[in-house]
């Protein structure tokens, strides 16, 4: 290493130049950057050439593990033969074909995808098209949507809107208008004296108490993730999808499934969806659908709909790089992978029982009040009386005690205040599960003595 890569330098030239996203950059730049440098498989190498296994898939999206050569070859061929070429203006190009057919057939019912480059404008994608969707079915005034508090869309100002974090919305003056934000299914932390399946009930009912309030001929759409991410892997009670798809058909009012997280195989089936048997109109995907090696996203638009689309003239949408080619050979690529190794039936069948199994396992410690899992999307609730389901005064530090002890011990976990998540790699090896569920629970141990020592426990 020359003196410009060492890691003091790095950390220094970083802190000079780069805004980072969702960062507090005083705090960032005192401690210093974490530099990674390389992947294989679960594990990544910091720049201290420490080995880190990645228990978190990147942001919740490399299914397939670092370090795949059939995905950097199949970008690298597509750059030398076309790096670009646009999709507007009556053009494809090759990838993008191919990728279109691939999801089409992956989701049935869906034989229609609008290409976009995240997950957030997919979902900003979502709100012009649901909007035109109505005024062509000459009901403009369905505009509003219902979304839920704590619910994670993105950061762009559609996408942000949409979701339900308050923090962000104090950014920018959102929510945009015609949003509306119910109650999370969030039983652990919301469900009170409730049954985990009356409580299911009681917020799918939220959702047509909303739609009620505004009038169904002012509602277009109901968007959700099927098992929220970024809010903290909240799992739903059984009984809400199925309500909610039944108020929203009575109302006839569009249904989104943002599967930016669950989509390709993470809960187990290729779409959360799907894991909860519900159908709907939308589904805004992104991160997996190339296993993060490119950027890429898009909208999934059900059959009824994009024929209504396509009989009312050009949608004025797109982005200069929607359906690139070199993402969208990626994307294939990644796709060929995850079919071809029968990765959706290892999340569902072997790797995901296996480190349910271990991870449930943590139940036992003092600090542990739930732990779940579905598929490879596991989250732990951290709590200081478990009988009570009570939370920890300062629960934003509680979690990132326990993430940064995790990482010291060689293993990347995130956490939602002080819920502690894991989504790896659906590559993943029952002994590297054995690793993950071992140093988490060194970390749990780390975090209670540490709390004690603070008074906190
Ligand atoms: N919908 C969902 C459900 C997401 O999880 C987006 C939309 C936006 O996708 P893009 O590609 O625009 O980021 C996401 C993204 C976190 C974290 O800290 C989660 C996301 C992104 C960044 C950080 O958990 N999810």
């Amino acid at each position: 290493m020359n003196d410009q890569t060492t890691l003091a330098a790095l950390q220094a030239r970083d802190a000079r130049h780069h805004f980072h996203p969702n960062t507090d950059m005083v705090a960032l730049n005192q401690e210093g950057t974490r530099i990674i440098v390389s992947g294989e498989g679960v594990w990544l190498k910091d720049a201290t050439g420490r080995r880190i296994l990645d228990g978190f898939s990147g942001l919740w999206n490399v299914a397939v593990g670092y370090g795949r050569d059939e995905i950097a070859e199949a970008a690298y061929q597509q750059m030398k033969t076309l790096p670009f070429y646009n999709t507007f203006f009556r053009s494809t190009t090759v990838p993008a074909i191919e990728l279109a057919e691939m999801l089409g057939q992956l989701a049935p019912g869906f034989s229609k995808v609008f290409f976009t480059n995240s997950g957030s404008e997919g979902n900003d994608t979502i709100i012009r098209m649901v909007r035109h969707y109505w005024k062509l079915r000459g009901q403009p005034k369905k505009a509003a949507f219902i979304a839920r508090h704590n619910g994670y869309h993105g950061s762009t100002v559609g996408g942000a809107s949409l979701g339900g974090m308050d923090y962000m919305h104090k950014q920018g003056d959102l929510p945009i208008p015609g949003v509306v934000h119910v109650q999370q299914p969030y039983w652990w932390g919301e469900g009170g004296d409730m049954t985990p399946a009356e409580f299911g009930l009681h917020a799918a009912r939220e959702v047509g108490r909303a739609i009620d309030k505004l009038g169904a001929e002012n509602v277009g759409a109901f968007i959700g993730e099927p098992i929220q991410g970024a809010g903290g892997v909240i799992m739903p009670p059984d009984t809400y999808w199925p309500e909610v798809e039944r108020i929203c058909r009575e109302r006839d009012v569009l249904i989104v499934s943002d599967e930016v997280i669950c989509g390709f195989g993470r809960t187990g089936a290729w779409f959360g969806s799907q894991y909860y048997g519900f159908k709907p109109d939308l589904m805004t995907f992104a991160k997996n659908v190339t296993s993060g090696y490119l950027p890429l996203g898009g909208v999934m638009v059900s059959d009824a709909v994009s024929d209504v689309l396509a009989a009312g003239g050009a949608f004025w949408h797109g982005f200069t790089t929607s359906g690139h080619p070199v993402c969208c050979a990626a994307g294939v690529a990644n796709l060929k992978i995850i079919i071809n190794e029968k990765l959706v039936d290892r999340v569902r069948d072997d790797i995901g029982p296996y480190l349910k199994q271990r991870w449930m396992g943590l139940a036992d410690h003092p600090l542990v009040g739930e732990t779940r899992m579905v598929g490879l999307l596991g989250g732990l609730e951290l709590t200081p009386d478990r009988a009570a389901r009570a939370q920890f005064e300062k629960f934003d530090d509680v979690g990132t005690i326990c993430r940064d002890f995790a990482y010291q011990r060689g293993l990347i976990l995130r956490a939602t205040g002080s819920t502690m998540l894991t989504a790896p790699p659906y590559v993943l090896a029952e002994s590297e599960a054995d690793q993950l569920v071992d140093i988490a629970r060194a970390a749990l141990d780390d975090t209670l003595a540490e709390l004690q020592k603070r008074g906190w426990m």
